[in-house]
């Protein structure tokens, strides 16, 4: 059995996701494509034989679309996520679920009326080995209790009108989400620090930033959100516990040693780094989906997610230490 897949929006990542299903997930076929940038589309539907389609409303509600990949800009999410689960279809949306609290509570409420849950969110860093390895190590007991996390998210440029909201809207949700994951407890507040900004920073971006967040159960989180590091994309994690750290992604790749030196290489980008997460979340999320259980991260990670971003964007314009309210958490996702 195959499941029929209608991708919306071919940007870079819409387009990374129909080349992947199409060629390297079993069990996987993409037959329909949308993007209100009709010609793009055409030309990736083309690529995998699919229907093109400029509205992503028409695309859900296409018959043969047994299931809906959302990668289109994020200020469309709610309303392409809403008319998925009227159609009792399976979506896997793209962070973020939606840009408001509010508008992800909206979605909260109308998956809750369905017998199961239909959404997962596309947090990718949680199919990723080494994060995996991580959370078995403090699950496990390697190093006791959890102390503090420290956390590294660099990039070497980013596109033209990528704002300083940004840097925590579509880089640091990241590291929120693997942060409630891996510590298995809620962010009750958000405070971000703005050292002197970078020279190779865009004109008016606070590039670097320091996001502190703290947990339900009193641990600190230190997230560098550096996105003109120039040198690559740079991914590190530190995890102290009271006996011992875990530490992620800090030699990557094969290390050469020769001539009085040694060195190994940096990737360039979030595809590159996170290639096999992206195949592990599709595969999974496909065998998931043709069985009728959907269990990546949900709905509600993607409302919790918004819900600390959205603090420490407010903490970023204005300062201070900006609390985390979330509303309860339904009994849908315990
Ligand atoms: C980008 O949008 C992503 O989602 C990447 O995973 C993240 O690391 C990068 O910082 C974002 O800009």
């Amino acid at each position: 059995m195959t499941l029929d897949i209608g991708v919306v929006g071919t940007g870079m990542m819409g387009q990374d996701h129909v080349q992947r299903l199409a060629t390297s997930v079993p069990r996987a076929r993409v037959v329909a494509v949308s993007d209100v940038n009709v010609e793009q589309a055409k030309r990736v539907g083309e690529r995998v034989d699919a229907r093109v389609y400029s509205d992503g409303h028409d695309l859900i509600g296409d018959d043969q679309v047994q299931a809906v990949l959302i990668a289109s800009p994020g200020f469309t999410h709610e309303e392409l996520t809403l008319a998925c689960i009227a159609a009792d279809k399976p979506v896997l949306c793209e962070k973020p679920l939606a840009p408001t609290i509010d508008a992800c509570v909206r979605v909260l409420a109308a998956e809750a009326t369905r017998p199961r849950r239909l959404v997962q969110v596309g947090f990718m860093r949680r199919y990723d080995d080494g994060f995996r390895a991580m959370k078995d190590g403090l699950d496990g007991g390697q190093v006791g209790e959890a102390l503090l996390l420290h956390c590294r998210h660099r990039n070497p440029t980013v596109p033209p009108g990528f704002t300083s909201d940004m840097m925590i809207t579509d880089s640091v949700v990241h590291d929120i989400d693997v942060t409630r994951w891996l510590l298995g407890q809620e962010i009750v507040a958000a405070t971000v620090f703005k050292p002197r900004p970078s020279s190779k920073a865009p004109e008016g971006l606070q590039d670097p930033q320091l996001v502190l967040l703290e947990t339900a159960e009193g641990m600190l989180v230190d997230v560098e959100s550096f996105v003109s590091c120039q040198f690559g994309y740079d991914i590190r994690y530190e995890l102290v516990g009271e006996t011992g750290t875990i530490s992620l992604g800090e030699e990557p790749g094969l290390q050469v040693r020769q001539q009085g030196r040694h060195h190994g290489p940096i990737p360039a980008d979030w595809r590159e780094r996170f290639g096999a997460s992206y195949q592990r979340e599709l595969q999974e999320w496909v065998t998931g989906a043709l069985r009728g259980e959907i269990t990546g991260p949900s709905a509600w990670d993607g409302y919790a997610t918004t819900a600390v971003a959205e603090a420490a964007v407010e903490s970023l314009t204005g300062g201070g230490r900006i609390a985390v309210e979330l509303v309860d958490r339904p009994a849908f996702y315990a």
